[in-house]
This record gives structure tokens, C-alpha cells and sequence, in this order.
């Protein structure tokens, strides 16, 4: 993250990396993306099934995929796929993903983990409610001392594809997450919302930002589905923030776990800092999520 990078991240709370993944991986993830939607959308609404620990939204556990999904492929809605890095190892180059990493690292003091995995899939006429920004203590603060910028909960969306301002652009009001108040504008409409911004991108970039800063979504008015792959990280100590497994352990399934480098694992590995002092390499990983949720 260079000196300009940083100083924006700062100003304005978030920064689009343009380029950030090669044409190979735009192309490989596309088609996984893909591939994945058709098979969940079959499944969204079925059994197994389960309720956010935080209420509200129900998801379809699918125990062989060790993915969550929850919503539907029509006008206007969204379909969400949770823990995504269990459902095809075409997903495991973002994992300790270098370039991705040098960010990340720059922002999140403490070691950074990986604390959110999600696809969004928004059809047209879907738009993402707003939501954050203003004085937030805790998992999703933003903070600065003296040794910089020091982040809890952040994100980066990859695109798959070019999103223009009609394609329901990720938005936000920049600058949100220093303001001292809370938004007084009532509903969270970001199309209605003052001071809300699209981000328009291409194929291969990334916005990286941090949770205090007020975002959403604005309504896809084109007839071309947004497909954005959402990764959030924070401090080690901090639980899933997917919404299927808030504040849970995080859902690696054994097999994935087998596949990744120790660097990798360590993404996924709240406490201890290190891997040695546990486990020994190719041993069992994190807590697994069993068929009864
Ligand atoms: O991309 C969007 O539509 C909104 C995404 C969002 O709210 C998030 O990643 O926290």
C-alpha cells in the first residue's frame, strides 16, 4: 500500500485497487461464481436450514459444499453464498493472496484473519440497503494512533466483471467514518441517501474499505446481474462476521484446511499466533459446523 493509497484509505475510508487480479483469475473466478450460483439457487431454499445467530435471515446449509445461501434468483433480490472457500478450491488463490495481503496488512495492526467470505449475486432491480458509518465502537471501528492507521473489521470486493453506474455499483458516503453523528436521513435507500457515491470499476479491480464507513449498494437498474466476491479480515481475536455464523468459530471443513499452506491456515486461525504450537501440518483444522444447524 503506497504513501497516496494510504492517505486516502484515510480521508475517505475506502480506495479502489484497480487491477488487483490477473485476467486468468478474473476468468477462472467468473466462471466458478457461475458454476456455484447454479447449483445454490437450486438449493436455497431447502433443508437443512438455519437462522443468523443475530435473527432475521434464514440460510439452506449445504453440509457437502459446507456453504450457507440464503435468498433467490429473481427481480430484485440477491442471492448470498457464505464461506464460499469451502465449495471449490478455484477460490484458494485468495487466500494469503499476496497482493490482497500487502493492504491488509497495512491497515489491520494485530495479525490480521480472515473473518468473512461472501458472493453476492444481485439481480436486476436488487440495490443493497445502507448501512454503518459514524461514531461505531468496537469489531467495525476505524482508528488511528501512533503507529497508523488501525482498522478492526475491513473488506475487499473483488469484480468479475466491469460494473457501471446503471450495474448497481457498491456505494458509500465518503468520509463517514470520522463523522461524530449518525445519519439523520431516515430508511436506508442509498439511491435517496445525500452524499452517497457508486463506485463505478473493471473487471480485476477491488475496493478495499473499512465497516465504519457508511455503504450499500445502489439499485442494479441494467438488465446484467452484479456478481462481487466480498472478503472481510480484523484483528485474529475476532469471530465469523458472515451473517449465517456471527460471532462463531470459523466454518472450514477439514478438506479445505487440508489443501492450504501453513500461511494459509493461519488466515483462518484465531489463537495461537502461530500453527507450530498447536497442530502439526496436515492435522484436523477449525472447529466444524455439524448437519444440525
Ligand atoms: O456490494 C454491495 O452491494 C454492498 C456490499 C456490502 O454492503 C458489504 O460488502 O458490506
Amino acid at each position: 500500500m503506497n504513501e497516496i493509497e494510504m492517505y486516502e484509505f484515510d480521508r475517505v475510508a475506502y480506495i479502489t485497487v484497480r487491477g488487483l487480479l490477473t485476467d486468468k483469475q478474473v476468468k477462472s473466478l467468473a466462471e466458478t461464481i457461475d458454476a456455484l450460483e447454479e447449483e445454490a439457487v437450486t438449493r436455497a431454499a431447502q433443508q437443512p436450514r438455519r437462522e443468523s445467530p443475530i435473527g432475521g435471515i434464514e440460510y439452506h446449509h449445504n453440509v457437502e459444499g459446507g456453504y450457507y445461501v440464503s435468498g433467490a434468483r429473481e427481480t430484485g433480490n440477491t442471492l448470498i453464498i457464505e464461506d464460499f472457500f469451502n465449495a471449490d478450491p478455484a477460490f484458494d488463490f485468495l487466500v494469503d493472496h499476496a497482493p490482497t495481503m500487502s493492504y491488509i496488512d497495512a491497515i489491520v495492526q494485530q495479525r490480521a484473519t480472515i473473518n468473512n467470505s461472501e458472493i453476492r449475486i444481485r439481480y436486476p432491480g436488487n440495490q443493497t440497503g445502507t448501512h454503518m458509518g459514524g461514531p461505531i465502537s468496537g469489531k467495525h471501528r476505524y482508528g488511528y494512533d501512533q503507529r497508523g492507521i488501525n482498522c478492526m473489521m475491513v473488506r475487499m470486493v473483488y469484480f468479475v466483471h466491469d460494473v457501471g453506474p446503471e450495474d448497481g455499483p457498491f456505494c458509500v458516503v465518503p468520509a463517514t467514518h470520522k463523522s461524530n453523528m449518525v445519519s439523520p436521513y431516515p430508511g436506508r435507500n442509498p439511491d435517496e441517501e445525500p452524499g452517497m457515491i457508486g463506485l463505478t470499476v473493471k473487471a480485476g479491480d477491488a475496493i478495499l474499505f473499512t465497516e465504519n464507513l457508511r455503504h450499500g449498494g445502489f439499485t442494479n437498474r441494467s438488465d446484467r446481474t452484479r456478481k462481487t466476491v466480498h472478503i472481510g479480515y480484523g484483528p485474529f481475536w475476532m469471530k465469523s462476521q458472515n451473517i449465517a455464523t456471527m460471532d462463531e468459530d470459523q466454518y472450514l471443513l477439514p478438506r479445505t484446511y487440508a489443501r492450504y499452506t501453513p500461511e494459509q491456515r493461519q488466515l483462518f486461525r484465531a489463537w495461537p499466533p502461530t500453527l507450530e504450537r498447536e497442530f502439526g501440518e496436515g492435522e484436523k483444522g477449525p472447529q466444524r459446523h455439524d448437519n444440525d444447524r
